[in-house]
């Protein structure tokens, strides 16, 4: 897979060169592509935004550094209606998408994704709608709240896209068992122990050293569905319908 990161801020992207993605890189799995949004301006200042049409408070990025960014980067070659084998580009903006575990799986999926990082209040519209003209275009956000960029977004959904591919996690089993997937039924994931036993005064639930393999995953499961009772009970299928009727399923 390809990743290219369309920004102002190219140091951002350090981080890549660390950790997970910077293994993926070292191993060949990934090539990852910083691109300084600058450097497709030709004006003394390297212009890149300028007042919004209709007024308004903040500033708007401008059509024509995007557009020679993306004639670096994408093919000329436009199949209009058919978006297999055709780059992905993904905007960050808070007025995207939400991104969840489901989208980071599609794109994990795709050979060549180009993340245009807004600043200011937003990137020119005819941009993505030029976009679309040559590539699939994603825009997706983070989560309600605002960033002030979407550098940090991006580096997120790199993170959570690329530890997808295969080869690239160490321990295959804890993607299987991990928050979110779809094999444990979209629960976040159980409380967690390792030694020592007592700790602070604080104990090791005593089930999780019986060695009764049946009974530790009856507890996980039980301390999962009561965690995301509490904290995210909109993931859990509802219990009654829109009507009120109660629905009982069979145990
Ligand atoms: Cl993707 N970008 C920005 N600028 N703010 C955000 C976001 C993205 N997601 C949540 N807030």
């Amino acid at each position: 897979m390809r990743l290219d990161y369309v920004t102002i801020f190219p140091d951002f992207f350090a981080p890549l060169a660390l950790s997970l993605p910077g293994k993926a890189a070292a191993k060949g799995l990934v090539a990852f592509g910083v691109h300084d949004l600058r450097s497709f301006t030709h004006d003394r200042h390297r212009t890149v935004d300028d007042t919004p049409y209709g007024g308004g408070a903040g500033m708007v990025m401008k059509p024509e550094p995007w557009g020679e960014a993306f004639d670096a980067l994408l093919p000329a070659d436009t199949h209009a209606d058919a978006d297999a084998g055709r780059p992905t580009v993904v905007f960050t903006t808070p007025s995207g998408e939400p991104f969840d575990q489901a989208l980071a799986a599609e794109l994990a999926t795709r050979e060549h994704l180009v993340f245009a990082c807004g600043r200011y209040e937003g990137i020119d519209q005819r941009v993505i709608d030029h976009a679309r003209e040559r590539a699939e275009v994603r825009e997706i956000s983070l989560g309600d709240y605002v960033l002030n960029g979407g550098e940090v977004a991006a580096l997120a959904i790199t993170e959570a896209v690329v530890r997808l591919l295969p080869g690239f996690m160490g321990n295959a089993e804890s993607l299987v068992e991990e928050s979110h997937s779809a094999e444990t039924g979209g629960l976040l994931e159980y409380p967690v122990y390792t030694k020592p036993p007592t700790w602070r005064g604080r104990e090791v639930p005593e089930v999780l050293r019986s060695g009764d393999h049946g009974k530790v995953a009856r507890w996980r499961h039980e301390q999962a569905v009561r965690r995301t009772a509490e904290r995210r009970p909109d993931l859990l299928a509802p219990s009654v319908l829109d009507d009120g009727t109660p629905i009982v399923r069979a145990v």
